[in-house]
């Protein structure tokens, strides 16, 4: 009874792995979805497998299982019954009428845990709109319960009637939502339309759920993040600026963690959180180096990016939790196969000065332009403008001007074109205004 001393009103799960696919991996699923089933506040008090050649239409996994899940359950006095796959609004119907459980499957799993984390208003409806695209074709079950518990009346009558009002309301209720959305979604995209316009670099932090992104935010920008060893502890963005080595500051932004075969339903009203993600000038992808699958998760964040609509962003990759490795693992090789990777520990400040050298390194890249400007040697008020705007790089004098070297960010050079341009006495105070992208070798 250890389980329920832990947390008397936790629930009792049993647990169904459904192998099915090449790409099945039962170590995985088994720890992936216990530690979605704690986060959602029930313990795995046992656990059914079955390999699914075929899947049968009325229960996804076989007839006969369906029994010993039943048996299994009486036994263990399970709650409820979790299955490590995506089933059809029919198949848990009939497994649930079959078993007299709840049946939930791993995207009504997942959706409830969102549901119970989501904190600020705009991820309530976020989510309340996921739920409830997902519940609408489910509602006929659900109103089959309740009319087996009041006497089993058949599918006609005055249930059905109350079958279209719950579905009219529901639906009724999605339109609402998809109102508020669209409000919340113009509100992000005038967030990043100012700041566009500001010309500021942001950082979003993506990775898998549970790597620590939340925790790097904090370390690097001394923010309050909200952390914890579960999953989807984060539904909103949290942006904080970062003050790079050079001084200059950057925006930080810290939101949802992904995870394999994320709901469709969930990254569509999530648009919004994940605009910050989309309109990031570099991802920095956390990864952890202390997780047996991190190359698989790495895997799944690159494709739900991709999923997402993020295309063509800079990625830099760190492995986070690098204090955690167990010490029978190979750093070297980790590393290797993941050039240019950066191990750090949120946790202990390993490798942060590092990483912050080179987001440095990468915003350089990204934003400073290299400016030559022909100035007449007669006008000295351009020059002390010039050593105004950025970091004066070299002056050579040739024949009626001075040609002066000049690094400084994007958007003071387009300010300091048309400075030059204005100020000087038109036709020879300026000659050339050459933007080209800093090289590496240069910073
Ligand atoms: N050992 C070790 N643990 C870490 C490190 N960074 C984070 N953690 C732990 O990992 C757990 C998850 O950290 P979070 O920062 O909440 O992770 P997240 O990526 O924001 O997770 P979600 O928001 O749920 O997607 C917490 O228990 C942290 O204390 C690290 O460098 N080393
Ligand atoms: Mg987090």
């Amino acid at each position: 009874m250890a389980t329920v001393a832990r947390a008397p009103h936790r629930e009792r799960a049993l647990l169904v792995c459904a192998e099915r696919g090449p790409d099945y991996d039962p170590e995985e699923s088994l720890a992936e979805m216990k530690a979605l089933a704690d986060t959602a506040g029930a313990d795995v008090i046992g656990v059914v497998r079955q390999k699914v050649q075929e899947i049968h239409p009325a229960f996804f996994i076989g007839k006969g299982k369906v029994q010993e899940i039943s048996i299994k359950a009486k036994e263990a006095k399970a709650d409820l019954i979790l299955v490590d796959q995506d089933l059809s609004p029919a198949q848990v119907r009939n497994l649930e009428q079959a078993l007299d459980l709840r049946v939930v499957d791993r995207t009504e799993l997942i959706l409830d845990i969102f549901a119970k984390r989501a904190r600020t208003l705009q991820a309530k409806t976020q989510v309340e709109l996921a739920q409830l695209q997902y519940l609408l074709p489910r509602l006929r079950r659900m109103w089959r319960h309740l009319s087996r518990l009041g006497g089993g009346i058949g599918t006609r009558g005055p249930g059905e009637t109350q079958l279209e009002v719950d579905q009219r309301r529901a639906k009724k209720r999605i339109a609402d939502l998809l109102k508020q959305i669209r409000h919340i979604q113009g509100q992000a995209s005038r967030i990043v339309r100012a700041r566009k316009e500001k010309d500021l670099f942001t950082i979003a932090l993506v990775g898998y759920t549970n790597v620590g992104k939340s925790t790097l935010l904090n370390a690097l920008t001394k923010a309050n993040a909200y952390v914890e060893d579960r999953l989807f502890a984060t539904l909103d963005a949290t942006t904080r600026i970062l003050t790079l080595p050079n001084g200059h500051k950057v925006l930080l932004t810290d939101t949802i963690g992904f995870i394999r075969r994320l709901p469709p339903h969930l990254i569509a009203s999530f648009h919004a959180t994940l605009e910050e993600v989309r309109t990031a000038d570099l991802l920095l992808h956390v990864a952890d180096a202390s997780h047996p699958k991190m190359d698989h998760q790495i895997a799944v964040v690159e494709e739900t990016l991709t999923q997402v609509g993020v295309t063509n962003t800079p990625v830099l990759l760190v492995f986070n939790k690098w204090d955690a490795i167990p010490p029978e693992w190979d750093k070297e090789a980790i590393l290797n196969r993941y050039p240019g990777a950066l191990p750090i520990s949120a946790l202990t400040g390993q490798g942060l000065d590092r990483l912050k050298d080179a987001l440095l390194h990468h915003y350089r890249h990204q934003r400073l332009v290299r400016i030559t400007a022909h100035i007449p040697r007669d006008q000295p008020s351009l020059l002390s403008q010039l050593y105004r705007y950025g970091t004066v790089h070299q002056i050579t004098e040739e024949a009626d001007t001075l040609k002066v070297e000049l690094i400084t960010d994007r958007p003071t050079a387009q300010k300091l074109s048309h400075q030059i341009l204005q100020d000087g006495d038109g036709t020879t105070s300026f000659s050339e205004v050459s933007l080209t992208h800093l090289s590496e070798s240069s910073d």
